[in-house]
C-alpha cells in the first residue's frame, strides 16, 4: 500500500481519525456529502473498540437492539444479532459487515497511528502526519478515538524484572494466550476486570485477584436471541431507535417517573427488584434520579446492591472486601456473568491491596506490602485514561502553535465535547463535556455527534467565505459553567474514578461527562437552528 501521500498533494475535504463506530460513520457521512475524505486508523482493521478489546470475556453491557447504526433501514434489517448481550467478536463482525456494506474500507488507511495535527493558519488547512511517515493536509480534521482508547500502564516497580508475560486487556494478542493450567494475577476490577476474572477463572491453575476498590455487580441476563425474538426487536427497532436520542444515558429507558419522596420503602424495595431482574444497566440509568444527587437514597438502593452481593458469595471472609461500601452507581456498575461466584472457587483468590499494597514486580511475580506471589501471567485490566488520553497522545497544535495537551493538561474545557477555542475546523466526538465521554450507550451518543459535525461541515461550506469554523471562547465557558452545574449537583462528582479523572494521576479533575443524552441533543439542536451560534464563522 502507498503510504507516503505528500504535503504538496491537494488538500483533502477532511481527514478522520480512528475507524470505530464513530469514524466509520463520519467517513460514510463525508462521502455522501460529495467531500473528499481519508480515514486513518491505528490498528490492521476497523471496530475501534473492538478491535483492541479482545480480552477473555469481552462483551457489551449493552443491549444488542440499541448497540447499532439507526441510519440505514438495510443494514437494520440484515445485520442479525445472536445475543441480548453480545461478545466482543460479534460486535467486531458487525462494524465490519458495516464497513464492506458501505464500502469504507478503501478511505481508511490501516496501520497508521496519527501523531501530529497542526493547524497552518496561513493555508487555513490541517497539516496531518502518522508514525507511517504520510502526511496530508485537510480542511477539516474529526477525532473519532473513542473514550476509552489510551490504555492506563501503572508504573509498578521493577516491572521489566518480571520474568513471565505482562499485558494490558486491551492489548490482547488475536491469536489467545493458552492459560491453562497458569498462575495468573488480575490487577484492577472495573468492567473490565470483572469479566476478565469470571471468564477465565475455570480455565487458570491459580487466579489472583489484585482489588483495589471493589465493584458493585449486577448479575447480568444474558440470552441467545431466537429468529422470533429478533423479528419482535425489529418491529420496534423505530420506537427504540427514537426512544435512544431522548434518553438519559442512550439506552431504551427512562428514569422513574415517581418522586423517591412519594413512595414507600417496601414500594421502593418492588422496584429495585424489577429493575434488578431486568440483568441490565437499567439498574443505573433506569432507577430513581434522586440516587444520583441524594446520599440517603443512594444508601438505601446501595444497601439493596449490596445484599443482591453477599446472597451470591459462600467463601468465608470474601463478602467483607468485594462488597463496596461506596454508593452505588457513582463509579461505573459493571453487569457480571459469574463474577462473584468466580470467588467461591477454590483456585481464586482475592488479594486486599488497599490494605497491603502491590511494593514491585519482581521477577518471579508480584510483591505486596505482606506477601509474595509466584506468577507466570500479569494482566492489567487498569482501565484507560479517558475521553483526553488518545487525543492528547497526538501532537495537536491549533492557531499560534498552542498544543490542546498543554491546555488540557491545565484545566479540562470543551465547547459540548465538539469543538475546542484555538482549534479551528477540528471537531471532537467521544470528547470530555458531552455525554459521549462516558455517561451513554456509546453508539447513540456517537452517531448523534457524527450527525451534528457533518451537519456543521456542510453549513460551513456552504457559508463560510473561508470554509472556517471555530467555536467561541465565549460560548466555550458558558457550556463549561453550565456542564459543572449539572454534573456537579451528583454523588458522581464526589467520587474517584476515571468518570472524574481520579484514575491518571495529575489528570485536572472534572466530570468528564456531560449527564443526559437528551438534553445535550437538545441544546446541540438548538445551536445548529440557529446557524451554529457560538460559534464564529468565516
Ligand atoms: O477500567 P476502570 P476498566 N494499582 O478504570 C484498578 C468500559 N467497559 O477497563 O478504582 C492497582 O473502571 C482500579 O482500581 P481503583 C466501561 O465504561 C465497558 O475496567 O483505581 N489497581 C480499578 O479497579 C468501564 O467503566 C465494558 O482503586 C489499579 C481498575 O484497575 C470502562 O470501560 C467492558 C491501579 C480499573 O478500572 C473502564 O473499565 C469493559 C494501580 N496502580 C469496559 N490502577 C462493557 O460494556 C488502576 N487500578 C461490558
Amino acid at each position: 500500500m502507498n503510504t507516503s501521500v505528500s504535503a504538496s498533494q491537494t488538500p483533502l475535504d477532511a481527514v478522520v481519525i480512528g475507524a470505530g463506530f464513530a469514524g466509520l460513520y463520519a467517513l460514510h457521512r463525508l462521502r455522501e456529502m460529495g467531500l473528499n475524505v481519508q480515514g486513518f486508523e491505528a490498528g490492521s482493521g476497523v471496530a475501534g473498540t473492538w478491535y483492541w478489546n479482545r480480552y477473555p470475556g469481552a462483551r457489551t453491557d449493552s443491549a444488542s437492539e440499541v448497540y447499532q447504526y439507526w441510519f440505514s433501514d438495510a443494514l437494520l434489517k440484515d445485520w442479525n444479532w445472536s445475543e441480548r448481550f453480545p461478545a466482543q467478536a460479534e460486535t467486531e463482525r458487525y462494524l465490519n459487515f458495516v464497513a464492506d456494506r458501505l464500502d469504507l474500507r478503501p478511505m481508511i488507511r490501516f496501520n497508521n497511528r496519527v501523531t501530529h495535527a497542526h493547524w497552518d493558519a496561513a493555508a487555513n488547512l490541517w497539516d496531518v502526519r502518522t508514525d507511517q511517515g504520510a502526511s496530508v493536509r485537510c480542511r477539516y480534521l474529526l477525532s473519532c478515538l473513542g473514550p476509552l482508547s489510551e490504555p492506563k500502564v501503572p508504573p509498578f516497580e521493577g516491572h521489566e524484572n518480571f520474568k513471565g508475560r505482562f499485558l494490558h486487556t486491551s492489548r490482547w494478542p488475536k491469536e489467545g494466550i493458552d492459560l491453562s493450567g497458569k498462575r495468573v494475577g488480575v490487577i484492577g476490577t472495573g468492567a473490565t476486570g470483572v469479566q476478565v476474572i469470571q471468564t477465565i477463572a475455570s480455565q487458570v491453575g491459580e487466579l489472583f485477584v489484585f482489588q483495589r476498590t471493589p465493584t458493585y455487580a449486577i448479575a447480568m441476563r444474558n440470552t441467545k436471541l431466537t429468529d422470533e425474538d429478533r423479528a419482535a426487536l425489529r418491529s420496534r427497532y423505530t420506537a427504540l431507535g427514537e426512544w435512544v436520542k431522548h434518553s438519559l444515558a442512550g439506552f431504551a429507558f427512562d428514569m422513574q417517573r415517581k418522586a423517591w419522596a412519594d413512595t414507600t420503602k417496601a414500594e421502593r424495595r418492588a422496584i429495585f427488584e424489577d429493575l434488578y431482574a431486568d440483568g441490565s444497566l437499567v439498574m443505573w440509568g433506569g432507577n430513581f434520579a434522586e440516587v444520583l444527587v441524594d446520599p440517603v437514597a443512594n444508601e438505601e438502593l446501595s444497601e439493596f446492591m449490596r445484599e443482591k452481593m453477599r446472597a451470591r458469595l459462600t467463601k468465608p471472609g470474601v463478602a467483607d472486601k468485594l462488597i463496596p461500601t461506596y454508593g452505588f452507581g457513582t463509579r461505573r456498575p459493571p453487569l457480571d456473568c459469574g463474577y462473584l461466584e468466580a470467588f467461591n472457587r477454590d483456585n481464586v483468590h482475592l488479594i486486599d491491596i488497599k490494605a497491603a499494597p502491590i511494593e514491585r514486580f519482581t521477577e518471579a511475580g508480584i510483591r505486596t506490602a505482606d506477601a509474595e506471589y509466584p506468577l507466570d501471567i500479569i494482566v492489567l485490566a487498569t482501565g484507560f485514561d479517558a475521553a483526553t488520553g488518545a487525543i492528547n497522545a497526538i501532537d495537536i497544535r491549533g492557531r499560534d502553535g498552542v498544543s490542546l495537551k498543554s491546555l488540557w493538561d491545565r484545566d479540562i474545557t470543551t465547547a459540548m465535547g465538539l469543538q475546542k477555542h484555538g482549534f479551528p475546523n477540528f471537531f471532537t466526538s467521544a470528547a470530555p463535556l458531552a455525554p459521549a465521554a462516558a455517561f451513554c450507550n456509546v453508539p447513540t451518543c456517537l452517531q448523534q455527534q457524527v450527525e451534528w459535525i457533518t451537519d456543521c461541515v456542510a453549513h460551513v461550506e456552504q457559508n463560510g467565505k473561508e470554509k472556517v469554523i471555530e467555536a467561541t471562547q465565549a460560548f466555550e465557558d458558558n457550556w463549561v459553567k453550565h456542564h459543572d452545574q449539572v454534573t456537579g449537583a451528583t454523588l458522581i462528582a464526589k467520587a474517584d474514578s476515571w468518570w472524574t479523572g481520579a484514575n491518571i494521576a495529575g489528570k485536572p479533575r472534572r466530570v468528564l461527562s456531560y449527564l443526559h443524552v437528551g438534553n445535550y441533543r437538545k441544546a446541540c439542536d438548538e445551536v445548529a437552528a440557529k446557524a451554529y451560534e457560538g460559534f464564529e464563522i468565516r
